[in-house]
């Protein structure tokens, strides 16, 4: 199973994330499954918009390393701005986990290492699980 988290602080989250998914399916990137959006405060001291999150299922044969270069894809075409880590976003996506596959690289960190520490994460992940089941 393939989850990423998506996040939005600035701008439309809706229309981001619709974009995103119209972006990724071109790449071959199915989004499978979405969780509700929720909305949640900022979380790190660094941004300061309220946050739409969610957790989407992906299916794709592209590699771990792939598949972040498309997510990083479609966060610049919905004009993201990496200036400022933690910062405000248009759109962030962030794998989750991806099957099995532990990564330890710079550019790569699965499973997520924050993912069970963030309630932004937590509570659309469950919500999703909830709609596999
Ligand atoms: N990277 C390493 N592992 C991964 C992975 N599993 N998935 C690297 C995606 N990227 C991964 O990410 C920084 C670098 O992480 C990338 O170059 C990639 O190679 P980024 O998206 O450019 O920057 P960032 O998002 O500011 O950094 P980071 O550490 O991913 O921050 P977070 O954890 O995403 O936190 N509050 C709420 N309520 N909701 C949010 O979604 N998000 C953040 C950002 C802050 N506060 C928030 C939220
Ligand atoms: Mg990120």
């Amino acid at each position: 199973m393939i989850l990423i988290a998506v996040g939005s602080s600035i701008g439309s989250a809706q229309n981001h994330f619709a974009a995103a998914e119209e972006f990724l399916q071109k790449q071959g990137i199915m989004v499978v499954q979405k969780s509700d959006n929720f909305m949640f405060p900022p979380w790190g001291g660094i941004a300061k918009n309220e946050f739409t999150n969610a957790v989407w299922q992906l299916k794709t044969d592209k590699s771990p390393d792939a598949l972040l270069a498309q997510l990083q894809a479609a966060e610049d075409a919905s004009g993201r701005d990496r200036s400022t880590r933690w910062g405000d976003r248009t759109l962030d996506l962030d794998i989750l986990i991806y099957n099995d596959e532990k990564i330890e690289t710079a550019d790569l960190k699965l499973p997520h290492p924050g993912m069970l520490k963030r309630d932004f994460v937590l509570i659309p992940l469950l919500d999703l699980l909830q709609k596999l089941a």
